[in-house]
């Protein structure tokens, strides 16, 4: 494997690592409007599975990160220097797609002071006028989104798994039942993590996000098949 200490040539570069195959995506599933539970999987029933293609045409990426065991991370670390990424799979997404800030967190009764109170937020539907990059380091959880026809899907990230959530999209966050995640939250340039809670749809990155991904199914709404 090519190290940063190599010619810029023979570094890693994104091509190197496209998009993971669909097979390699995370489980994914429509889920009801209210839950009594958010840290229960809520899948409806019959279960109706949300496919890789389906996450990619709300704008969400995905990256399985193979080599997770082989690294460490602290348990917390604000921020923590992307620059410091071992990981030549990390290094070539962090060059690649311009990530310069990063910081880890664990979600964890233990680990995260005002636990309750904090999950309950993350659970509130928002925006963000940024990308959300996630790189889930250890445990798992869920980060909801809305599908075009404005229904909740749930995807189930695990140790591994790199997404990143478009600009715009309305989503939220829970830890599954295992109450734990570790995460590293990556940022392109200074780190705003300000939630603009439902509705927003006034806001430029809610107007860009249905101008990039939902225009469409608003023509075919209308019956404008052109
Ligand atoms: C978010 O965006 O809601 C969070 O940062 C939650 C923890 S990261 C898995």
């Amino acid at each position: 494997m090519p190290t940063t200490t190599e010619p810029e040539s023979k570094k890693l570069k994104m091509d190197d690592y496209p998009m993971s195959p669909d097979t390699e995506w995370p489980d994914a599933w429509l889920m009801p409007d209210q839950v009594e539970d958010q840290c229960a999987p809520n899948r409806l029933e019959p279960n109706v599975p949300v496919s890789a293609e389906q996450m990619r045409d709300l704008g969400i990426c995905y990256w399985k990160m193979e080599d997770v065991d082989n690294y460490d991370y602290p348990i917390k670390a604000i921020p923590w220097d992307p620059k410091d990424a071992k990981d030549p799979k990390l290094q070539a997404l962090r060059d690649a797609r311009g990530y310069s800030y990063a910081d880890i967190i664990t979600v964890h009764p233990d680990h995260l002071p005002d636990f309750d109170l904090k999950i309950k937020a993350f659970f509130e539907e928002h925006i963000h006028d940024a990308e959300e990059i996630r790189y889930i380091v250890g445990g798992s959880g869920y980060f909801d989104v809305r599908n075009k026809e404005d229904k909740w899907v749930r995807v189930h990230v695990k140790k591994g798994d790199l997404m990143t959530l478009p600009e715009g999209i309305y989503h939220r966050f829970t830890c599954d039942e295992d109450h734990m995640i570790h995460a590293m939250r990556l940022f392109i340039g200074q780190p705003v993590w300000t939630p603009f809670n439902r509705p927003q749809e006034d806001h430029p990155s809610r107007k860009k996000y249905a101008e990039l991904f939902l225009a469409n199914e608003e023509k075919k709404e209308d019956g404008d098949t052109n």
